[in-house]
């Protein structure tokens, strides 16, 4: 059995929900709560298992893996079909290239830790945090709206969503939390409404995780 340490608020790990549910693989969940007691992702028994401190991480076995794209390319080695890449090189490599800007180029600026360092180290005041954070992800979803214009078609496996709707779909969940303006980015929104209509998304999704406060 698949062990996945998980948070419902969690966009990384919400990547890898999203993968999984996709490849129909069963999973059991370790919840790590990110903000009680200052964060049990700081607390020794989760540094003891991953001392990067960060969400998610799966177990497989003998195998443990952090980074989330590194857990969905192991899923795809691992546990080839149904695929979640292309068979073409050169989309596999475009469809790589996008999902490294929302997971490398984004979200890292306006992860948890940074937010708080921002506020309680340096001093800066919500209105400005909130404009760092819209800034990088408008500024990114922007890049990531002109990539999706040159994929051949609206999802990125044809028919089906794959690797890059696993990044995708998390990172516009952030956007709109954050209240970032999306109405420049048709091809990102459409893509988010046929992929949120599908069940493997539908169950990745944060509010209906066991961990998520009551609606
Ligand atoms: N590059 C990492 C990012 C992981 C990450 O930032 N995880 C966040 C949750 S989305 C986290 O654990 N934050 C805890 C913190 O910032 O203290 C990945 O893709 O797995």
């Amino acid at each position: 059995m698949l062990t996945l340490y998980d948070y419902w608020r969690s966009s990384a790990a919400y990547r890898v929900r999203i993968a999984l549910n996709l490849k129909g693989l069963a999973y059991q969940s370790v919840l790590v709560h990110l903000l009680k007691d200052g964060g049990e992702q700081h607390g020794a028994d989760y540094l003891a298992i991953n001392p990067q401190g960060l969400l998610p991480l799966l177990v497989d076995g003998d195998t443990r893996i952090a980074q989330s794209l590194a857990i969905l390319e192991y899923l795809e080695e691992r546990y080839p079909q149904p695929a979640l890449l292309p068979r073409d090189h050169g989309l596999r490599a475009q469809i790589r290239g996008l999902a490294l800007h929302i997971a490398c180029d984004i979200h890292p600026l306006n992860n948890l830790r940074v937010l708080q360092y921002l506020s309680t180290e340096l001093g800066v005041e919500a209105a400005a945090k909130d404009a760092w954070y819209r800034h990088w992800v408008e500024t990114g979803l922007a890049a990531v709206e002109q990539g999706l214009a040159r994929l051949p078609s609206e999802l990125s496996l044809g028919e089906r969503p794959g690797y890059l709707e696993a990044c995708l779909i998390p990172q516009v969940y952030n956007a709109r939390r954050f209240n970032c303006d999306l109405h420049a980015y048709p091809r990102i929104l459409a893509v988010v409404e046929r992929c949120n209509s599908l069940e493997a998304f539908a169950n990745a999704a944060p509010e209906v995780q066991p961990d998520a406060p009551a609606q």
